[in-house]
């Protein structure tokens, strides 16, 4: 059984958790304080000395890095719906999970942490440097989406969920993108149920 070391407002654990549940794998999930300082703990800090959230652990096997255990979870369950072999669709895929991780992940954390979970300590011009980031990677998004459904084709692989979870942490505070490619998108992915499973409670 996998067990995912997980915070439910964590959009890297997310992803891995839409691809559980729509590969239909079992799993457990082991909370993380993140508030608490749940993540610097010496016992966690040996699971994943990035003090991050998520980790995968199964048997002696840790894995952290979320897209790196999407790519993991597919190859060792043959899960080529949703990580094809084809290498011309494979390298989409690869291309829009390591876009996900470098260009849009740091402004929607600076947008989404300052906004919604910071409370006082919001600093309000990382706010500002985020949004101004989101308006130049966006557009790549947008133009991303116009030919097809997906990112990677005509149906949805780990390159979407991955990325959708982005969006879907952007929504938290108000600062989802409204272009039409991507609202279109991101009603597909939200109407699987795989998605939807990942979600968390709305924030208090
Ligand atoms: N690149 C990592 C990022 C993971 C990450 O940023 N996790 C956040 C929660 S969303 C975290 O655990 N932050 C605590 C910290 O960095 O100390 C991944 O994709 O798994």
């Amino acid at each position: 059984m996998y067990t995912l070391y997980h915070h439910p407002y964590s959009q890297h654990c997310r992803r891995v958790v839409s691809l559980f549940e729509a590969a239909d794998i079992p799993y457990q999930l082991h909370h993380v304080d993140l508030g608490k300082g749940g993540h610097m703990a010496p016992q966690y800090l040996d699971i994943n000395p990035n003090h991050q959230v998520p980790t995968l652990v199964e048997g002696d096997l840790k894995i952290h890095e979320s897209n790196a255990i999407l790519r993991y979870l597919c190859l060792r369950h043959g899960l080529t719906d949703w990580y094809p072999e084809n290498i011309a669709q494979r390298a989409m895929i690869e291309q829009w999970l390591d876009w996900n991780q470098s260009r849009l992940s740091p402004h929607v954390i600076g947008v989404v942490f300052n906004t919604v979970f910071a409370g006082d300590r919001g600093d309000a011009s990382a706010i500002q440097r985020g949004q101004k980031g989101l308006d130049d990677v966006l557009p790549v998004l947008e133009t991303g989406l116009a030919k097809d459904l997906y990112l990677a084709g005509p149906e949805p692989t780990i390159a979407d969920l991955s990325v959708a979870s982005n969006i879907f942490h952007l929504s938290l505070a108000k600062a989802d993108p409204q272009t039409p490619n991507i609202l279109a998108w991101f009603e597909r992915i939200s109407a699987l149920e795989a998605f939807q499973k990942s979600l968390p409670p709305p924030p208090a």
